[in-house]
C-alpha cells in the first residue's frame, strides 16, 4: 500500500504530542473510571467507527452564484481519491469513498477499484445522477426522473441507476443511494398523487435490478431544486416509498434536508423502529442544505442522533447496518480540512453518546425523573473525548493533531503546482 503522507512526517508531528496526550488520556481514564467506564474499551469502540467520505466532497462546492476553486483542487476521480486518502491516512476513520456517476465516470472500474485499495480506500454507497442534464442526453430532467410524465425521461433514469449498481458491483460496493430532485415550483405544476405513482413505478424497475444483497437508500428532501413541493420529500414519504418497494428499501437521512427545529433524532427512531434506517449524510446547517462541516452549528444535535443511533445499536432491529457518509461540499474552505473537521465531529459524538449511563437514563425515564434523564444525556456530552480519539487515532497511525499535520505536509501547495485549474462556474462540479 503507499499512502499519500510521509509517515515520518506523521511520526515527526505525533512526537511532539504524545507527552500531553498521555497525561490527559490518563486524566480522563481516571474520571471515567469512577463512573464504571474503562477508556480502552471505549477507545476500541472509536478505532472500530467509520464514516465514508464523498468523492464530490474533495472539490470546493459553490452556491448558485458563484464557484471559488482554491489552486490544487482535484479535477478527477484519481485525483479525488488522492485527496480521500490524505483524510483517511490522518484520521484513520473514513476509509470509504462514495462515488457519485456519471461525475465519477471510467472507463476501467476493476482499475479504480484497485487504485483505490492500494491507497487504502473502499467504496461506500453508489449514487446516482438524475437531477442534472449530461452533455448528448437524449432526455432532458427539467420536468423530472423517475417521477416524469414522459415515459422515456423515466426510462433513461431507471436505466442510469441501473448501470450504477453495475459500476457499484465492480467497485464492491452494496448500495445505491437514490436522490431525485423531481418536484414543483408552482401550486397546480402537478399531481401529488400521480406523481408518486410515477416515481414508485419506476423506482421499483431500480429495485428489481438490485443484486441480492444490494440495499436502495431513498434520500428524502423537502425543498431545492423544486420549492413548492418534491416527490420524496420527509421521511414519511419515503418510509411509505421504502415499505412498498420492499425490504432491501431503506431510508437515508441527509441531516441539511429537513424543516428548521425538526426533531431529527426522533425521525431517526422512528425509521429504526420499522426496521427503515439505513444510511445518513451527515453535514451541519444554519438554513437548510447549507453543507457546514458536521457539528459546526449545532454539535449538541448531532449528539442526540448518535445518542438514537447507540441505542439502535443496543437494540438492533432487521440487521441494523446504516451507511454513515458525510455529504458537504462548502464553497470557503479546503475541503481536506473540512472533512478532517466533520469525522473527527462525528466520531466524538459517537464516543460521547457511547458514554451515556444507559441504566441511569432508562430509570429516570420509568420514573418519570426528567430532570435525572435529561442529566444522564448531559453528563455525557459535556465529556471531552478528544484524547480518546487521538489516541485511537496515533495507534492506527494516524494524527494525533489532523488539521496541523495536514498543514504542515503542505499537501495543497504541491498538488496546485501538479494539478490542473478547477473552471469556475457554479454548483458542486
Ligand atoms: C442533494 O442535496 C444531496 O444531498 C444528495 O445526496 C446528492 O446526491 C448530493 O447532495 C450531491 O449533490
Ligand atoms: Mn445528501
Amino acid at each position: 500500500m503507499t499512502l499519500p503522507l510521509s509517515a515520518d512526517l506523521i511520526a515527526d508531528a505525533n512526537s511532539r504530542e504524545t507527552a500531553a496526550l498521555d497525561e490527559d488520556y490518563h486524566a480522563l481514564s481516571r474520571k471515567l473510571a469512577r463512573t464504571g467506564i474503562e477508556i480502552d474499551a471505549i477507545k476500541t469502540r472509536v478505532t472500530g467507527f467509520s464514516v465514508a467520505v464523498p468523492s464530490w466532497g474533495a472539490g470546493r462546492g459553490g452556491t448558485r452564484f458563484a464557484k471559488f476553486p482554491i489552486a490544487g483542487e482535484p479535477t478527477n476521480i484519481h485525483e479525488k481519491l488522492e485527496d480521500c486518502a490524505v483524510i483517511n491516512q490522518l484520521s484513520r476513520a473514513t476509509p470509504r469513498v462514495s462515488p457519485h456517476f456519471p461525475w465519477d465516470r471510467v472507463s476501467d472500474y476493476a482499475g479504480l477499484r484497485e487504485e483505490a485499495a492500494a491507497q487504502g480506500l473502499a467504496f461506500d454507497a453508489v449514487n446516482s445522477n438524475t437531477f442534472q442534464d449530461q452533455p448528448g442526453q437524449a432526455h432532458s430532467y427539467n420536468t423530472g426522473s423517475l417521477a416524469s410524465t414522459l415515459e422515456a425521461t423515466r426510462q433513461q433514469a431507471v436505466e442510469h441507476n441501473i448501470e450504477c449498481i453495475e459500476i457499484g458491483r465492480q467497485l464492491g460496493s452494496r448500495d445505491l443511494t437514490v436522490w431525485v430532485g423531481d418536484g414543483t415550483n408552482f401550486p397546480g405544476q402537478q399531481d401529488f398523487a400521480r406523481s408518486l405513482d410515477r416515481y414508485l413505478e419506476a423506482a421499483s424497475q431500480v429495485y428489481a435490478a438490485l443484486p441480492g444483497n444490494w440495499r436502495m437508500l431513498l434520500e428524502h428532501k423537502m425543498f431545492e431544486p423544486a420549492f413548492y413541493s418534491t416527490v420524496i420529500s420527509d421521511w414519511g414519504s419515503s418510509i411509505l416509498a421504502a415499505q412498498e418497494l420492499g425490504p432491501k428499501a431503506k431510508c437515508l437521512v441527509d441531516l441539511g434536508h429537513h424543516a428548521p427545529n425538526v426533531n431529527i433524532e426522533q425521525i431517526v427512531a422512528r425509521l429504526h423502529r420499522f426496521g427503515k434506517l439505513g444510511g445518513f449524510h451527515f453535514n451541519d446547517s444554519k438554513y437548510g442544505d447549507d453543507d457546514l462541516d458536521s457539528g459546526s452549528i449545532n454539535p449538541h444535535q448531532l449528539f442526540l442522533v448518535f445518542n438514537e443511533l447507540v441505542e439502535a445499536e443496543l437494540n438492533p432491529r432487521e440487521g441494523f447496518d446504516p451507511a454513515y457518509m458525510i455529504d458537504q461540499s462548502h464553497n470557503v474552505t479546503d475541503p481536506i480540512e473540512s472533512m478532517l473537521s466533520s469525522a473527527e465531529a462525528i466520531t466524538q459524538c459517537y464516543a460521547k453518546a457511547l458514554l451515556v449511563d444507559r441504566e441511569a437514563l432508562r430509570h429516570a425515564q420509568q420514573t418519570n425523573d426528567t430532570m435525572m434523564a435529561f442529566q444522564a444525556l448531559r453528563r455525557a456530552y459535556t465529556i471531552d473525548v478528544a484524547p480518546i480519539l487521538a489516541k485511537a487515532r496515533a495507534e492506527a497511525g494516524g494524527a494525533i493533531d489532523v488539521l496541523a499535520t495536514y498543514r504542515a505536509s503542505q499537501w495543497r501547495t504541491r498538488k496546485a503546482q501538479e494539478r490542473k485549474v478547477v473552471g469556475l462556474g457554479a454548483g458542486i462540479v
